[in-house]
């Protein structure tokens, strides 16, 4: 009696002692909301773009275009659905009202909308058929709202603010459940403001009185996300550029108040007080509205993989975008491509080569069942591998039990506990020797890592530093298919034509004839001379496998060769004429707006557009917001051909095309008026003209 009763002390002290030691670890710094979870495990879903712009070719509305216009003859919202779905998105998030101020829905707070358009005779709600579509397929429904709005004569006043909010309520009440909200962070400027036409400009921090309208928000939707590039911060954060790609290190953090810069949006911020994570938001085309144009523009397979990596791939989630065709449908050339991109995403996840493999770690929280390796590999997200409190260093080691080949590493922390690793390498061990495979940075929800084909009988993940002891719920090992890269095309000043391959291995093959290669094309051996008007399109094949990547086809004017550029005494201000997209030109720095570049063409052309490529740097672009055109044949009369706005620059820095009527000249001169930095500084990557 005594005895056992010594034996059941001894295991109470026992059992206590090991619940004590076994204690979950404690959250870290900020963690996400039940919300952002949901979000968050969501990955991937769709933004499509629709409005008035759709039909007037714009980037951004004035707000004076005509609701005439706004008329799809075939418009079906199940269609995008029904491809959103099918590519394996989670839901959709919808234009409802773009800078323009236009709405696909029938507010009744303004003229301007569906309900004016021709459209099912005023009578339709694209909103509507939206929800509706969501709903048949099982996605969840997202509402883009502009707060900046080109139509409203009340706009700059706190009398839009009224209505601004009495949008959104009708948005967030009518049509169900809302998963995100986005408010565009483009804000203020020249519009058409019922008729006023002028500037005008807001404090975006303080106009829109953010408190209360996430507020408002939060009362209409409860489980919903706030997405926010500026202001009051919200539950989401922009990663500071839309060619969708967040920072290779990402923390889902920011601080609460203060200025959000370039960096902490695209890296977050390491220690910031806030959870504030990335959401990568790109199109599938170069630009957000359908422009004809750009139906030779899809991104390809290799750039929708490389888009994956570095978003869902980077701790953060991917909105990618569908252009809506004027006839009010998804164009099949996108469905085939985000379906292709479906395809190879799948295949390249579909095995898993750690699942349910031996695994073991340098140090068990506790040396407890409940936190061992094992559970970084069975498959459960609720589970995880934890060290003890004081352990920021450590290995978990998979053994395979046979060499295996593979070439994807993805881990993913337990976020519910914060975010925590700062460092970690990768390491395979190949013939009896450990080799590194990859070194990284951060973790967050989900991290993924790609590197060369290795085969080996084990993997070693090595934590190298972490904030606290790390939290790993999750790792994958897969062998993803190779997907071959398109080559570039570049045309130098003088008509010298280069193809250049992304990697070493595949051989080019080309045709100037339009036609689509193969490898029974002309095989590329070095850069050749060419003239006149062209067009050229390659690939690259890899001999070993078979495989060719996509096709790159870029059509040329006339060359350059006798353009010079007048009055600037720098040999650096030919870049601009060298076809290569990656170097740039800045006019001198004593400058002042408005800055000219003129250029002698050499001779008389007919020319019909202009074409100008920003300076692509990350920091002091100079990149033109606003600009005149004008021709000459003297360099001494001038005549104004084209003025405005590159809408969306600055967020987007896309080659910007501008057609005028047909002009005979020698000479062009591209004024710049305004820059995105509001400074003086102004570069070019490149400037071209279009003859006839
Ligand atoms: C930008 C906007 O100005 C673009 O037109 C587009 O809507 C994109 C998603 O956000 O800032």
């Amino acid at each position: 009696m005594i005895r056992n009763l010594l034996y059941g002390i001894i295991l109470s002290v026992f059992s206590i002692g090991l619940i004590a030691q076994t204690k979950a670890p404690s959250p870290f710094g900020p963690v996400p909301s039940e919300n952002q979870m949901r979000w968050q495990e969501m990955e991937y879903y769709a933004f499509v773009h629709f409005s008035l712009n759709t039909y007037t070719d714009q980037s951004w509305g004035y707000g004076n275009e005509d609701v005439n216009l706004f008329n799809p003859k075939d418009l079906d919202c199940r269609q995008w659905a029904r491809i959103c779905k099918e590519a394996g998105m989670k839901g959709i998030i919808i234009t409802a009202k773009h800078h323009c101020g236009f709405c696909l829905w029938p507010s009744k707070y303004t003229e301007y909308s569906v309900k004016n358009a021709p459209w099912k005779n005023g009578k339709g709600d694209v909103v509507r058929e939206m929800a509706d579509a969501c709903k048949e397929y099982g996605l969840k429904l997202g509402i883009y709202l502009s707060p900046w709005d080109r139509n409203y004569p009340d706009y700059g006043k706190p009398e839009y603010i009224k209505y601004f909010r009495n949008q959104l309520t009708e948005l967030l009440t009518n049509y169900g459940p809302i998963f995100e909200v986005w408010f565009d962070g483009a804000n203020g400027g020249t519009g058409y403001y019922g008729g006023a036409n002028e500037d005008r400009k807001i404090d975006r921090t303080t106009y829109y009185d953010w408190k209360n309208t996430y507020k408002l928000v939060r009362e209409l939707q409860p489980n919903i996300v706030i997405w926010n590039d500026g202001g009051d911060r919200a539950d989401l954060r922009w990663v500071g550029t839309e060619a969708g790609f967040v920072g290779e290190t990402n923390w889902s953090l920011l601080n609460a108040t203060g200025e959000v810069e370039w960096e902490m949006l695209h890296y977050g911020l390491e220690n910031g007080d806030s959870w504030v994570p990335a959401e990568v938001n790109t199109s599938i085309r170069p630009e957000w509205f359908y422009h004809l144009g750009e139906d030779a523009k899809i991104k390809t397979l290799p750039q929708l993989m490389d888009t994956y990596y570095n978003s869902i791939g980077r701790n953060g989630t991917l909105l990618l975008n569908f252009p809506i065709m004027p006839n009010g449908l998804i164009n099949e050339k996108d469905e085939i491509a985000v379906l292709k991109f479906a395809k190879a995403v799948n295949e390249a996840f579909a095995v898993n080569l750690a699942g349910k493999k031996k695994a073991t770690a340098t140090n068990v929280r506790g040396n407890s069942k409940d936190f061992e390796a094992d559970k970084a590999v069975d498959n459960d997200k609720n589970t995880y591998w934890a060290t003890d409190d004081n352990v920021t260093q450590a290995s978990l080691t998979i053994d395979f039990g046979k060499p295996t080949t593979f070439n994807r590493f993805l881990v993913q922390e337990y976020i519910r506990l914060g975010q925590r690793v700062k460092a970690f390498t990768v390491e395979a061990l190949v013939d009896g020797n450990w080799k590194e495979l990859t070194q990284a940075t951060t973790i967050g929800y989900k991290r993924i890592l790609r590197f060369p084909s290795v085969k080996a009988t084990q993997v070693r993940f090595n934590i190298t530093d972490s904030k606290s002891c790390p939290v790993i719920s999750n790792i994958g090992i897969y062998d993803a298919p190779q997907i071959l890269t398109s080559p570039s095309i570049l045309r130098n000043q003088s008509g010298e034509i280069s193809i250049i391959p992304a990697d070493e291995e595949s051989v080019i093959y080309y045709t100037m004839d339009g036609s689509v290669p193969t490898p029974k094309s002309k095989k590329y051996t070095g850069p050749f001379q060419t003239e006149g008007k062209l067009e050229v399109s390659a690939i690259a094949y890899e001999p070993a496998s078979g495989k060719s990547s996509p096709v790159c086809n870029e059509k040329f004017d006339l060359p350059r060769t006798d353009w010079k550029i007048v009055g600037a005494d720098d040999e650096k201000a030919y870049a601009i004429l060298d076809g290569n997209p990656a170097t740039a030109w800045h006019q001198n720095k004593d400058k002042k707006l408005p800055i000219d570049l003129v250029i002698d063409l050499g001779k008389e052309l007919n020319i019909c557009s202009f074409r100008y490529f920003p300076d692509q740097t990350l920091w002091g672009p100079g990149i033109i917001t606003h600009y005149q055109f004008y021709v000459s044949n003297d360099n001494v009369e001038w005549k104004l051909v084209d003025q405005g706005e590159f809408s969306n620059i600055k967020n987007n820095p896309l080659w910007q095309i501008k057609k005028f009527e047909s002009e005979k000249a020698r000479y062009i001169k591209l004024a710049a008026l305004n820059n995105t930095e509001g400074n003086d500084n102004i570069g070019y990557a490149e400037v071209d003209v279009i003859t006839n």
